[in-house]
């Protein structure tokens, strides 16, 4: 009795466990559904000052496997430009979609606007993924300010660089005490006080070493924790990796990883004879050198670039890290990932140590966009895009509409038609604009002086050949000032 009891109850439990499984399954496969219908995510990786020169990119001797294991499956554009030569403008373009000013204050001067209520103000990127149902999320440096406020330190909440943004706009300071501090800090909480008094690179040594770098990937390691805890709205959250900004600080064991590497030489050193875009490297030569000046000591030439690189490397291992908890979460398989330089920087070439110019190595930056969704697969495009192009191409691949106001255009439509387009691309300083297409660079000076370079006999800007195409400039002064008054 007792037995057959016993044979009913395992019975009717397994009968119940039965049930239970298969709604349990049921569910999770409803839940399934819903992840999938819903909108990609986006995950957008800024890094400061990075030249196109990755191991993906042809530069044998940078170490840079993170972003090479990106550009392994995405879609590295060869021949991206960014709109300015400078943080806070190249930034504008990219998160308003628009051309801008060229000041590094474009994006406060944005807000101020906003603030009047005296002009419409379009929407930014952000914004308008957040109008979409997307939780919009900023870590680091992504506009001008690393966190996104102004006042003395960057840390007043009162002063918001892009209004309306961001859910959360986060900067964390450990040390460094404030933002600003982070922004030109070197290891374990130095703060750039009197820059000539600061190193212009450092590899500190010790296991407890910390740049603000590392603050910044943690905290978009534990955003990424929670965001991706959330399946029932999409993200947009936006990184930015300070390094490798001036001072050229990294723990030494990256400046190590480079010890028996051979840098090639640099090309074309030389200072331009005629008149263009040089300047005399003020953002560099302003730290402590140690009375050294790169164009006349290789040695030390050297070593800047081996710091550089040094530099380069620790940015990628932050990518690394965040796209290691990308995959952990399990939303890599619905999240668009766009990796992004805000501009180049000569390391010597025409004898610029720095950015600012309108040469092709200022204006030059990587960009790799990654959609785990549309399989596209490896692919490399070598037609000329611009920094502009991202917002309207982040909008399709995510099925986000397309804003009228975005001056650029989707760069997956146009790879879709023909792959064969060319567009060009145009940036600006406070003094010269400048257009480049397939073939040629035209510089406008404000002082109507006129550089152009051929790029089919001269990829290094080395010839100024204006005053043998009058047609070509004539052609491309006119777009220019059209596309950009
Ligand atoms: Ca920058």
């Amino acid at each position: 009795m007792n037995i057959k009891i016993s044979i009913i109850h395992i019975k009717l439990a397994l009968f119940i466990f039965s049930i239970c499984s298969f709604s349990c399954k049921q569910v999770k496969d409803f839940e399934k559904q819903e992840d999938f219908n819903q909108k990609p995510n986006v995950l957008l990786i800024c890094i400061d000052d990075l030249r196109p020169e990755l191991k993906s990119f042809g530069a044998d001797y940078i170490i840079s496997p993170n972003m090479d294991d990106l550009a392994q499956k995405g879609i590295s554009f060869k021949k991206h430009f960014v709109n300015a030569p400078s943080c806070g403008p190249s930034r504008y373009t990219l998160l308003a979609g628009k051309y801008g000013l060229a000041n590094n204050d474009a994006l406060f001067l944005r807000a101020q606007k906003i603030a009047d209520s005296s002009t419409h103000v379009d929407p930014t990127m952000p914004e308008w993924f957040k109008s979409h149902g997307y939780k919009t999320v900023s870590v680091g440096k992504v506009s001008h300010h690393p966190g996104g406020r102004g006042g003395k330190d960057w840390n007043d909440s009162t002063v918001i660089e892009i209004p309306n943004a961001w859910d959360r706009h986060l900067m964390p300071v450990g040390p460094w005490k404030h933002p600003r501090g982070t922004m030109h800090g070197l290891a374990n909480g130095e703060i750039r006080k009197i820059t000539n008094e600061m190193d212009v690179f450092q590899s500190a040594v010790g296991n407890n070493v910390k740049y603000p770098d590392d603050l910044i990937t943690d905290e978009a390691i534990n955003q990424l924790k929670e965001l991706t805890t959330n399946k029932n709205q999409p993200f947009f959250l936006a990184v930015g990796i300070i390094k490798p900004h001036l001072p050229f600080g990294a723990p030494k064991s990256y400046y190590d990883l480079y010890h028996n590497v051979t840098l090639p030489p640099v090309a074309h050193p030389e200072k331009p004879k005629e008149k263009t875009t040089w300047h005399n490297s003020f953002e560099f030569m302003k730290y402590n050198r140690w009375g050294k000046d790169p164009n006349t000591d290789p040695e030390f030439a050297e070593d800047v670039r081996r710091h550089y690189a040094a530099c380069v490397t620790y940015a990628d291992a932050q990518v690394g890290k965040i796209m290691n908890e990308l995959k952990q979460s399990g939303a890599d398989k619905n999240t668009i990932v766009v990796l992004w330089g805000d501009h180049g920087w000569h390391l010597g070439e025409h004898a610029i140590w720095g950015k600012h110019s309108l040469f092709e190595e200022s204006l030059h930056s990587p960009l790799i966009i990654y959609d785990p969704i549309s399989k596209h697969g490896k692919q490399e495009v070598k037609q000329v895009v611009e920094t502009l192009d991202i917002f309207p191409t982040l909008c399709e691949l995510t099925g986000v509409d397309i804003p009228e106001f975005a001056e650029g255009i989707s760069l997956m439509a146009t790879l879709k038609a023909n792959n064969t387009f060319s567009k060009g691309a145009i940036a600006y300083t406070p003094k010269a604009r400048t257009i480049r297409n397939k073939t040629h660079r035209l510089i406008l000076h404000n002082d109507g002086f006129v550089e152009l370079y051929d790029h089919s006999k001269d990829d290094n800007e080395i010839l100024n050949v204006a005053n043998l195409h009058p047609d070509i400039v004539n052609e491309m002064t006119k777009l220019l000032i059209r596309k950009r008054p």
